[in-house]
C-alpha cells in the first residue's frame, strides 16, 4: 500500500514546556480524523510546522525532532520567527484569508508578505522532498501552502500529489485583485488533483486557471503542458457518529441540564465560532438586537449563547473584532437585559468535545451565520448532536455547508430583515417540522461523513492517476528512448525535423516573445554540425522571425506551416505561387472575432491569416471561433483555403501548403537514414501522417495523435535532442 505523506500549516501534534518539562498535546481536528481511517491500512507521515517554544536548547529540539518522529509520525518543518509572521499572520492572513472570503478591506497587499509566503513554502518542499520515496502520495491541505504543488513538482515530475482547499476560492473578479495570482494558480496546477468543498469553488478555480493560464477545461479536466489536473468539489464531512453519540454521555448530559436549568424555561438560541470576521459575529448580535426589538414577546423567553473560540490574536484586526464583539454583547445586555434575565451569554474559550455537544443538545436552535465560509463544520455538528430529536437550524446561504444543508432556515447575513425573520420562524416550526428535517439532514451527514470524504479524495487522486495514464497514450519510455539512441548512432545519415513554438519552447503570451535561449541554439548547432544529420525548423511563423532567430545556424527552415521553404543559408523558396486576393474576403471576418474578443489580434503571412486568441476571454473565444468558422466555411471551399485551429490560434491558408509537405521534402525516404520528428499541435499531426514507417515520431503533449510516441512538454524534447547530442557528438 502507498505511502501518504499528509502537509498542513500546523501539525495536530502541539509541543508544550511547563517547568522545564517537554509535553506533546494531539489536536484532533476534523482532517486527523477523517485520515485515521484511510491510515489504518497504510504508512504515513504527517508534515507541518511545529509551534516549538522558542527557549528549546539543541538537545531538547532534538528531542522534540525524535518524539514527533517516532511517536506521532509528524516532520517538522521549521520557520524563523520573521517567516511566521510575514507568511502566516502576513500573507495567508491578512491577503489570502480575507481576499478568498470578499472582505478586501482587510487584505493586506504587503510584497514583503508574499515573498516570506514563497519561502516558508519553499522549506515545505524542501522537507518533502528529502522524505519522499517512489510511490508516496502527498495530500496538501489549504491556502497557507499553495505553491506547494508546484515546488514539489518540479523537483519530482511523477510524484502524485493531491490539493485540498479549506476555505472558499474566490470568482475570478475578486481572484485577480491579487498581484500574484499567476504564481497562486500555477502553484496549485503542479497537483494532479485540485479539490474544493463545492461546486462552486470548482468552478470558481477553473475560471481563473482558464482565464490567467489559457488552459483546456474539458469537464473538470485542465491540461497543463500535457499533463492532466483534476478539478472537484468533494464537500468536507465531519465525524457523525461521534458527535450524535456523545450527546448521551454524562459529560454532555451535565452541560445541557444545567444550561437547560440556568435558563429556566428560557429557549435557547447557540451559536459556535472562532473568532473571525469572516463568521458574522457583530452582524448577529445587530440581528439579535433587532429581533428583541421587533418581537417583544420573546423578550426573557429566549437567550442566545455565543460561545467563542479565541484565534490569531496576533492580528491587530481579530483584536479589533474582539473589543468590538466585547463592546455589542454589553449593548444589548443594557439594552434588553433584567435582573433575571441577561439576554446574551458570551464565552471566549475552548470547550472540551463533550460539553460543546452537550450545549449543542440544548439548544432549540443553532445560528450559523457566517458571511462568507468554506464549508462551516459546526453546521454539521449543530444536526448530529441534535439527530434524532428536535432543535433548528438557521444557516447562512454564504457558508459551503447550505450547498448540502438544505433543510435549514436558509438566511442572507448581510439582510438582517431576512435575519430577524428567521429566527423567529425557527422559534416558532412545530415540532414535526423540526424532526422530519432534522432526519432528513441526519441520514445525508451520516452517510457523507469525514471518513468518506477522505477515502473519496484518495479515490479521486487514484483516478487522476489513471487519466494520467490514459491521456499519456504511449509515453516514450525509457527503454524506447534507448533505442531511439542507438538507432540515431547506427544510422549514418539522419533528419531531426522539429516544430518550434510548444515542441522546443513554452508558448508566450505574444508570438514575439518567444525566441529560443541560449541553450537551444546550443542544442540545434550542436546537432547540425554532427556529421550526416540535417535539422529542420518546421514552424508556423514568418520568415523573418525564424531568419532573426536561427539564420545564423547551419539548419533548413519552413515558414508558415510549409508555405516557404529555405536550405541553410539559402534564400527562401515558395511552396506554391503566390495569390493575396483571397485575403481581401476573409479579413473582414477575422476583424469581426477580434473586435468581440478584446485581447485576440490578426498575424498576416504571406500565404495565410491567423487570428490568435491566447489571450482573449477564453469562453468569448471560443464563441468567436465557432462564427467565425461558419463564415469562412463556404469561402474557404470556394477559394482552395484550408482552415486550421491550433493551439488558441485559428489560422486560414491556402490549401496543399502544409507541414506534412514540406516535411516530406526534408525527409530521408530510405530506411538507410534514421528520421526523427516532433511537433505538439494539430497542424504537426500532417508530418506525422507522412512520415514513414521506420520514423520516429513525438508527439508533446496528451491528446490523440498519429505520432508513436508522446512526451510530457517541450522540456523532455529538449532533454531527448541533448541526449542525441551527447551520443553522437
Ligand atoms: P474554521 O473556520 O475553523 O475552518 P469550522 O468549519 O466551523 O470553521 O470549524 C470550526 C471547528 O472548531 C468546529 O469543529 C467547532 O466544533 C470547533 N469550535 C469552534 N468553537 C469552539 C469552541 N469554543 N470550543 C470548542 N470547539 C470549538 C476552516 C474553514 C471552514 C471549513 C473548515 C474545514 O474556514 O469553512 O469548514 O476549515 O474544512
Amino acid at each position: 500500500m502507498q505511502r501518504l505523506i499528509s502537509v498542513s500549516n500546523r501539525l495536530p501534534v502541539q509541543v508544550e514546556k511547563r517547568r522545564g518539562v517537554l509535553s506533546f498535546r494531539t489536536s484532533a481536528g476534523g482532517v486527523a480524523t477523517g485520515l485515521s481511517s484511510v491510515l489504518k491500512s497504510r504508512e504515513s507521515v504527517w508534515v507541518g510546522w511545529s509551534d516549538t517554544p522558542s527557549n528549546l536548547s539543541d538537545k531538547e529540539l532534538k528531542t522534540v525532532e525524535n518524539v514527533l518522529r517516532t511517536e506521532h509520525g509528524c516532520l517538522p518543518v521549521t520557520l524563523s520567527r520573521r517567516e511566521v509572521s510575514g507568511f502566516y499572520q502576513g500573507f495567508s492572513n491578512s491577503v489570502l484569508w480575507p481576499l478568498f472570503h470578499h472582505m478586501t478591506v482587510f487584505a493586506e497587499f504587503e510584497p514583503e508578505f508574499w515573498n516570506d509566503y514563497k519561502s516558508a513554502n519553499q522549506r515545505f518542499a524542501d522537507v518533502i522532498i528529502g522524505e519522499y520515496k517512489p510511490g508516496d502520495i502527498i495530500w496538501i491541505h489549504d491556502y497557507q501552502l499553495m505553491l506547494l504543488p508546484g515546488l514539489i513538482r518540479e523537483k519530482i515530475p511523477d510524484a502524485q500529489i493531491g490539493f485540498f482547499l479549506h476555505i472558499p476560492f474566490p470568482a475570478f473578479e475578486m481572484f485577480r485583485i491579487l498581484p500574484w495570482r499567476r504564481e497562486l494558480v500555477d502553484g496549485l496546477l503542479g497537483a494532479d488533483l485540485v479539490a474544493f468543498h463545492t461546486e462552486d469553488y470548482a468552478h470558481h478555480f477553473l475560471e481563473s486557471a482558464k482565464r490567467l493560464r489559457g488552459v483546456d477545461d474539458r469537464f473538470g479536466r485542465l491540461e497543463v503542458e500535457g499533463r492532466a489536473v483534476m478539478v472537484r468539489a468533494l464537500p468536507m464531512g465531519i465525524d457523525f457518529k461521534r458527535y450524535r453519540d456523545a450527546a448521551d454521555t454524562p459529560a454532555a448530559r451535565r452541560e445541557r441540564d444545567g444550561l437547560l436549568s440556568a435558563s429556566a424555561g428560557a429557549k435557547v438560541i447557540l451559536s459556535v465560532d472562532r473568532l473571525d470576521y469572516t463568521k458574522g459575529i457583530p452582524e448577529r448580535l445587530h440581528a439579535f438586537d433587532a429581533f428583541l426589538e421587533r418581537y417583544p414577546k420573546w423578550r426573557g423567553k429566549v437567550r442566545l449563547v455565543a460561545l467563542t473560540v479565541p484565534s490569531r490574536t496576533r492580528v491587530k484586526r481579530y483584536l479589533e473584532l474582539k473589543d468590538e464583539v466585547d463592546r455589542l454583547v454589553g449593548v444589548v445586555n443594557g439594552r434588553w437585559g433584567t435582573v433575571d434575565w441577561t439576554p446574551v451569554s458570551y464565552m471566549y474559550r475552548s470547550l472540551p468535545f463533550e460539553r460543546l455537544v452537550g450545549l449543542y443538545s440544548a439548544a432549540a436552535v443553532g445560528l450559523v451565520t457566517p458571511l462568507r465560509d468554506g464549508m462551516n463544520l459546526v453546521a454539521k455538528e449543530f444536526v448530529a448532536a441534535n439527530s434524532g430529536g428536535t432543535g433548528v437550524l438557521v444557516l447562512s446561504e454564504m457558508a459551503g455547508a447550505a450547498q448540502e444543508l438544505t433543510d435549514v432556515v436558509m438566511v442572507n447575513p448581510y439582510d438582517r430583515n431576512m435575519v430577524i425573520e428567521g429566527i423567529a420562524e425557527a422559534l416558532e416550526m412545530p415540532e414535526h417540522e423540526q424532526i422530519s428535517r432534522l432526519d432528513a439532514m441526519s441520514a445525508h451527514l451520516e452517510t457523507h461523513d469525514v471518513y468518506r470524504w477522505a477515502h473519496e479524495f484518495i479515490e479521486a487522486l487514484d483516478a487522476a492517476r489513471c487519466t494520467q495514464l490514459a491521456l499519456t497514450e504511449h509515453p516514450l519510455n525509457p527503454e524506447q528512448r534507448k533505442r531511439l539512441l542507438v538507432d540515431a548512432t547506427a544510422h549514418g545519415r539522419r533528419s531531426v525535423i522539429l516544430d518550434y513554438d510548444g515542441t522546443l519552447v513554452p508558448f508566450a503570451s505574444r508570438p514575439e516573445d518567444a525566441a529560443p535561449d541560449g541553450e537551444l541554439l546550443m542544442l540545434l548547432d550542436g546537432l547540425a554540425v554532427t556529421k550526416g544529420t540535417s535539422v529542420t525548423i518546421l514552424s508556423g511563423r514568418d520568415r523573418d522571425s525564424l531568419d532573426r532567430w536561427f539564420g545564423k545556424l547551419p539548419v533548413a527552415m519552413v515558414a508558415e506551416h510549409g508555405a516557404w521553404l529555405k536550405e541553410p543559408f539559402d534564400d527562401w523558396v515558395a511552396a506554391a505561387p503566390l495569390d493575396e486576393t483571397w485575403k481581401e474576403d476573409v479579413r473582414p471576418i477575422l476583424e469581426r472575432a477580434t473586435a468581440h474578443a478584446p485581447g485576440s489580434f490578426i498575424e498576416e503571412k504571406e500565404f495565410s491569416l491567423v487570428w490568435h486568441y491566447r489571450n482573449a476571454d477564453p469562453d468569448t473565444a471560443e464563441e468567436r471561433v465557432r462564427t467565425a468558422s461558419e463564415a469562412l466555411g463556404p469561402i474557404a471551399a470556394g477559394r482552395k483555403l484550408a482552415l486550421l485551429e491550433g493551439a488558441k490560434v485559428l489560422e486560414v491558408k491556402v490549401d496543399g501548403v502544409d507541414k506534412g509537405r514540406a516535411a516530406h521534402l526534408h525527409m530521408g525516404h530510405s530506411e538507410e537514414e534514421f528520421v526523427l520528428i516532433a511537433g505538439d499541435d494539430r497542424t504537426d499531426e500532417s508530418m506525422f501522417e507522412v512520415a514513414p514507417p521506420w520514423a520516429w515520431t513525438v508527439k508533446v503533449g496528451s491528446g490523440r495523435t498519429r505520432a508513436k510516441f508522446s512526451v510530457d512538454s517541450w522540456r523532455e524534447v529538449r532533454a531527448l535532442l541533448g541526449e542525441l547530442l551527447e551520443v553522437l557528438g
